[in-house]
Protein backbone atom coordinates (compact mmCIF):
# COMPACT_ATOMS: atom_id res chain seq x y z
CA UNK A 1 0.00 0.00 0.00
CA UNK A 2 1.57 3.34 -1.05
CA UNK A 3 2.93 5.69 1.58
CA UNK A 4 3.46 9.29 2.23
CA UNK A 5 5.64 11.71 4.40
CA UNK A 6 3.85 14.74 5.79
CA UNK A 7 5.10 16.95 8.70
CA UNK A 8 2.91 20.28 10.22
CA UNK A 9 5.43 22.95 10.74
CA UNK A 10 6.42 24.90 13.39
CA UNK A 11 4.09 27.63 12.36
CA UNK A 12 1.16 24.47 12.49
CA UNK A 13 1.95 23.14 15.40
CA UNK A 14 2.28 26.59 17.50
CA UNK A 15 -0.98 27.63 15.86
CA UNK A 16 -2.63 24.46 17.16
CA UNK A 17 -3.67 23.26 14.31
CA UNK A 18 -2.05 19.52 14.12
CA UNK A 19 -5.27 17.83 15.28
CA UNK A 20 -6.89 19.56 12.04
CA UNK A 21 -4.42 19.19 10.26
CA UNK A 22 -4.48 15.34 10.74
CA UNK A 23 -8.18 14.86 11.01
CA UNK A 24 -8.33 16.22 7.14
CA UNK A 25 -6.45 13.15 5.86
CA UNK A 26 -8.29 10.85 8.21
CA UNK A 27 -11.43 12.07 7.31
CA UNK A 28 -10.23 11.59 3.80
CA UNK A 29 -9.53 7.81 4.23
CA UNK A 30 -5.88 7.82 4.84
CA UNK A 31 -4.27 5.91 7.42
CA UNK A 32 -1.96 6.80 10.26
CA UNK A 33 0.68 4.91 10.32
CA UNK A 34 3.18 6.81 12.20
CA UNK A 35 3.43 9.93 14.01
CA UNK A 36 5.89 11.69 16.18
CA UNK A 37 6.35 15.51 17.29
CA UNK A 38 9.76 16.11 17.49
CA UNK A 39 12.57 19.45 17.54
CA UNK A 40 14.23 19.41 13.88
CA UNK A 41 17.98 19.72 14.51
CA UNK A 42 20.00 22.00 11.90
CA UNK A 43 21.67 18.78 10.30
CA UNK A 44 18.47 17.06 9.58
CA UNK A 45 16.72 20.39 8.40
CA UNK A 46 19.79 20.88 5.50
CA UNK A 47 19.55 16.80 4.77
CA UNK A 48 15.29 17.25 4.26
CA UNK A 49 15.44 20.14 2.10
CA UNK A 50 18.94 19.53 0.27
CA UNK A 51 17.75 20.05 -2.91
CA UNK A 52 17.28 24.01 -1.92
CA UNK A 53 20.68 24.33 -0.79
CA UNK A 54 21.46 26.57 -3.34
CA UNK A 55 18.08 29.02 -3.02
CA UNK A 56 18.05 32.19 -1.52
CA UNK A 57 15.40 31.27 1.26
CA UNK A 58 17.88 28.18 2.18
CA UNK A 59 19.31 29.44 5.10
CA UNK A 60 15.79 31.49 6.28
CA UNK A 61 13.91 27.82 5.58
CA UNK A 62 16.36 25.71 7.45
CA UNK A 63 16.01 28.57 10.28
CA UNK A 64 12.23 28.46 10.22
CA UNK A 65 11.74 24.99 10.20
CA UNK A 66 14.33 24.38 13.51
CA UNK A 67 12.44 27.35 15.20
CA UNK A 68 10.25 24.76 17.21
CA UNK A 69 8.43 21.56 17.31
CA UNK A 70 6.96 19.85 13.87
CA UNK A 71 4.69 17.25 14.02
CA UNK A 72 5.57 14.15 11.55
CA UNK A 73 3.80 11.18 10.15
CA UNK A 74 3.70 8.58 7.71
CA UNK A 75 -0.20 8.30 6.08
CA UNK A 76 -0.91 5.14 4.07
CA UNK A 77 -3.79 4.41 1.61
CA UNK A 78 -4.45 4.73 -2.50
CA UNK A 79 -2.98 7.38 -4.11
CA UNK A 80 -1.93 8.95 -0.99
CA UNK A 81 1.10 10.73 -2.27
CA UNK A 82 -0.09 12.84 -5.34
CA UNK A 83 -3.86 13.12 -3.51
CA UNK A 84 -1.84 14.78 0.18
CA UNK A 85 -0.17 17.28 -2.08
CA UNK A 86 -3.63 18.16 -3.68
CA UNK A 87 -5.32 18.57 -1.04
CA UNK A 88 -1.89 20.62 0.83
CA UNK A 89 -2.31 22.91 -1.96
CA UNK A 90 0.48 24.97 -4.00
CA UNK A 91 3.46 26.12 -2.14
CA UNK A 92 2.59 30.11 -1.83
CA UNK A 93 -0.74 29.90 0.27
CA UNK A 94 -2.11 32.95 -1.95
CA UNK A 95 -1.92 30.13 -4.94
CA UNK A 96 -3.79 27.89 -3.38
CA UNK A 97 -7.09 26.96 -3.72
CA UNK A 98 -9.86 27.33 -0.96
CA UNK A 99 -10.47 23.68 0.39
CA UNK A 100 -6.92 23.09 0.59
CA UNK A 101 -5.03 23.10 3.49
CA UNK A 102 -2.67 26.16 2.66
CA UNK A 103 -5.80 27.78 1.10
CA UNK A 104 -7.12 27.57 4.24
CA UNK A 105 -4.81 27.83 7.02
CA UNK A 106 -1.94 29.97 5.61
CA UNK A 107 -0.95 33.43 4.06
CA UNK A 108 2.78 33.38 3.71
CA UNK A 109 4.99 31.16 1.20
CA UNK A 110 7.51 31.01 4.49
CA UNK A 111 5.31 29.76 6.70
CA UNK A 112 2.89 27.35 4.76
CA UNK A 113 2.07 24.98 7.78
CA UNK A 114 2.26 21.74 6.10
CA UNK A 115 5.14 19.46 3.83
CA UNK A 116 4.07 16.54 1.71
CA UNK A 117 6.48 14.43 -0.12
CA UNK A 118 6.12 15.44 -3.84
CA UNK A 119 7.07 12.10 -5.40
CA UNK A 120 7.24 8.20 -4.82
CA UNK A 121 11.56 9.00 -4.51
CA UNK A 122 10.69 11.39 -2.05
CA UNK A 123 8.41 9.90 -0.09
CA UNK A 124 10.21 7.15 0.70
CA UNK A 125 13.39 9.28 1.23
CA UNK A 126 11.74 11.33 3.60
CA UNK A 127 9.89 8.46 5.61
CA UNK A 128 13.27 6.95 6.24
CA UNK A 129 15.10 10.20 7.35
CA UNK A 130 12.52 10.54 10.12
CA UNK A 131 11.07 7.10 10.85
CA UNK A 132 12.77 3.45 11.66
CA UNK A 133 11.12 0.45 10.12
CA UNK A 134 9.81 -0.62 13.38
CA UNK A 135 7.78 2.72 14.01
CA UNK A 136 5.20 2.17 11.33
CA UNK A 137 2.12 0.29 11.84
CA UNK A 138 1.85 -2.22 9.63
CA UNK A 139 5.72 -3.46 9.06
CA UNK A 140 6.65 -6.70 10.91
CA UNK A 141 8.56 -5.43 12.97
CA UNK A 142 6.23 -3.22 14.98
CA UNK A 143 3.69 -5.35 15.32
CA UNK A 144 5.90 -8.01 17.98
CA UNK A 145 6.32 -4.76 20.19
P1 LIG B 1 6.60 22.46 -1.34
O1 LIG B 1 6.73 22.56 0.17
O2 LIG B 1 5.26 22.95 -1.81
O3 LIG B 1 6.97 21.11 -1.88
P2 LIG B 1 9.17 23.48 -2.28
O4 LIG B 1 9.37 24.19 -3.57
O5 LIG B 1 9.74 22.10 -2.15
O6 LIG B 1 7.62 23.52 -1.94
O7 LIG B 1 9.82 24.42 -1.16
C1 LIG B 1 10.02 23.94 0.15
C2 LIG B 1 9.59 24.99 1.13
O8 LIG B 1 10.47 26.12 1.03
C3 LIG B 1 8.20 25.57 0.88
O9 LIG B 1 7.18 24.82 1.47
C4 LIG B 1 8.30 26.96 1.50
O10 LIG B 1 8.05 26.91 2.90
C5 LIG B 1 9.76 27.31 1.26
N1 LIG B 1 9.87 28.18 0.07
C6 LIG B 1 9.78 27.80 -1.22
N2 LIG B 1 9.94 28.84 -2.05
C7 LIG B 1 10.14 29.92 -1.24
C8 LIG B 1 10.37 31.30 -1.50
O11 LIG B 1 10.44 31.77 -2.64
N3 LIG B 1 10.52 32.09 -0.40
C9 LIG B 1 10.47 31.63 0.88
N4 LIG B 1 10.25 30.33 1.15
C10 LIG B 1 10.08 29.49 0.12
Amino acid sequence: MERTFVMVKPDGVSRGLTSEILSRFEKKGYSLVGAKLLQMSEDLAQTHYEEHKERPFFNTLVAFITSGPVFAMVLEGEGVIAEARKMIGATDPKEAVPGSIRGDLAIKKSENVIHGSDSPESAVREISLYFNEDELIGNKAAQNV
